[in-house]
């Protein structure tokens, strides 16, 4: 079912380090690039023809031929009407515990005095106006509505907005759920729009959706290839590829647990990915053993969890001790990593590159998905080496401002006109002589 990686010393002369270790690794297929020359047409057919090509991709892409691409207001109140209690509680707790923790990421501005009467202060100043995206189809996922727009509301935007595909079987509305949540977290501009030209809707604005700074949200090739082609133009969060989750487990770990949380994030995508690293050979074992009855007992096999664990980006990576499997999770940098060893915070503590973290046998990343208060936005395909998950700050601009008295200046200004004359710039140098009679000061 999930094929083995051996780094073990009797496998190995020498431990690889660095992208030789990396390209050990499991990785799955995710060629956005590739995908990046079919959505031009898409986004620049957007921009032309604004909501007439976006009724037209629905018709094409989603199979109903819409009236308007704007979801009515009432739309939203019934759907939230129609949530089964027990989904809206558990969303309103979802809710709750990421308002509790992104709350506190938000930042106060910041002085900083560099010389008397000289200061620079960064403010942190929120996105105008940020697009949301939730894919349909496939994932109908109102808890990543939630992870989106709560460090979004936290952050202070106040303009936001959310698109996702029309579903032929609810009348070219949104999936219910996904409206139900928008209006439990008051977002009340929803489109019915979805894939490639949802971002460019957002990027370039049509006649009816006024253009944003940003757009964040997961989505399939298609929206993450769009976001790259809008990058530079629009604020995006990540090109959010397939899932996968790393377990760093030793002989201390269940391999019931372990079995069930790979499953569980395999049951997103056929190239979800489920990675396994450990010291322990009866570990690898049993949880090898544990993975086919699970599998078994199960929704979504065929179409996605058997794919996923059977494909090349899934497997067991055996080394010889914890000190390896650090190596190896550092090279592979999660998006979700699962610590469950003997001592795991302090293992935890001890990880370079993840999206996050979960540590020991009471934090699988199912809990982190829907209600630990984290983020499930986060980086994926490696990209946690230099990528942190969505937060507050992802929807901040830190803007310096500086402040300089006269005498502050001027007893810096040698130094600002000797570098501008070492990087042959006179005129940057004559931007400070002007202010003091074509001199340059020498106040010491
Ligand atoms: N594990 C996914 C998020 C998700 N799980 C949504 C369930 N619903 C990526 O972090
Ligand atoms: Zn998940």
């Amino acid at each position: 079912m999930i094929s083995r990686i051996d780094l073990r010393g009797d496998a190995l002369t020498e431990f690889p380090s660095g992208p030789a270790l990396r390209a050990l690794l499991p990785r799955a297929d995710f060629d956005v690039a590739a995908a990046l020359e079919k959505v031009r047409p898409i986004c620049e057919d957007v921009h032309h023809r604004g909501d007439a090509a976006l009724i037209d991709y629905a018709e094409k892409f989603d199979g109903v031929r819409l009236d308007q691409v704007r979801v009515p207001a009432a739309a939203l109140t019934e759907a939230l009407d129609g949530l089964d209690p027990a989904v809206r509680e558990a969303l309103e707790e979802s809710i709750r515990r990421a308002r509790t923790v992104h709350r506190e990421q938000r930042r106060a501005p910041h002085t900083t005095q560099v010389v008397p009467g000289g200061t620079v202060t960064e403010k942190w100043v929120p996105v105008e106006r940020v697009g949301l995206y939730a894919p349909g189809g496939r994932s109908v996922y109102p808890s990543s509505v939630i992870m989106n727009a709560v460090p979004a509301q936290e952050a202070g935007v106040e303009s936001m907005a959310l698109a996702s595909p029309p579903q032929a079987d609810f009348g070219g509305l949104p999936h219910p759920t996904i409206l139900a949540a928008c209006a439990l977290l008051g977002i009340d501009e929803v489109y019915a729009v979805g894939g490639a030209q949802a971002v460019a809707m957002f990027a370039y604005g049509t006649e009816t959706c006024a253009p944003a700074n940003m757009v964040t949200g997961p989505g399939n090739i298609w929206v993450a290839a769009a976001k790259r082609y809008f990058t530079g133009r629009i604020g995006i969060d990540t090109e959010a590829g397939p899932t996968e989750i790393a377990v760093l487990a030793d002989d201390t770990a269940d391999p019931a647990h372990v079995a069930s949380d790979l499953i569980s994030q395999a049951e997103h995508d056929p190239l979800a990915a489920a990675v396994l690293v450990t010291d322990s050979l009866a570990l690898a074992d049993a949880v090898e053993k544990e993975l086919a009855p699970q599998v078994a007992a199960t929704k979504h096999v065929e179409d996605r969890i058997v794919p996923a664990l059977r494909g090349r980006q899934s497997a067991i990576v055996l080394v010889d001790g914890l000190e390896e499997g650090l190596k190896v999770v550092d090279a592979y940098g999660a998006e979700h990593l699962e610590i469950q060893t003997g001592d795991a915070a302090a293992v935890a503590g001890r990880v370079k590159n993840a999206g996050a973290i979960f540590v020991g046998p009471w934090a699988p990343v199912s809990l982190g998905d829907y209600c630990a208060g984290s983020n499930h936005v986060l980086p994926t395909g490696g990209c946690a080496c230099h990528s942190s998950g969505l937060s507050v700050q992802s929807f901040l601009r830190g803007i310096h401002i500086v402040d300089y008295t006269r005498e502050a200046l001027a007893d810096v200004a040698h130094h600002v006109v000797t570098l501008a004359e070492a990087e042959d710039l006179p005129a940057h140098g004559a931007a400070i002589k002007a202010r003091f009679e074509w001199k340059v000061p020498r106040t010491k």
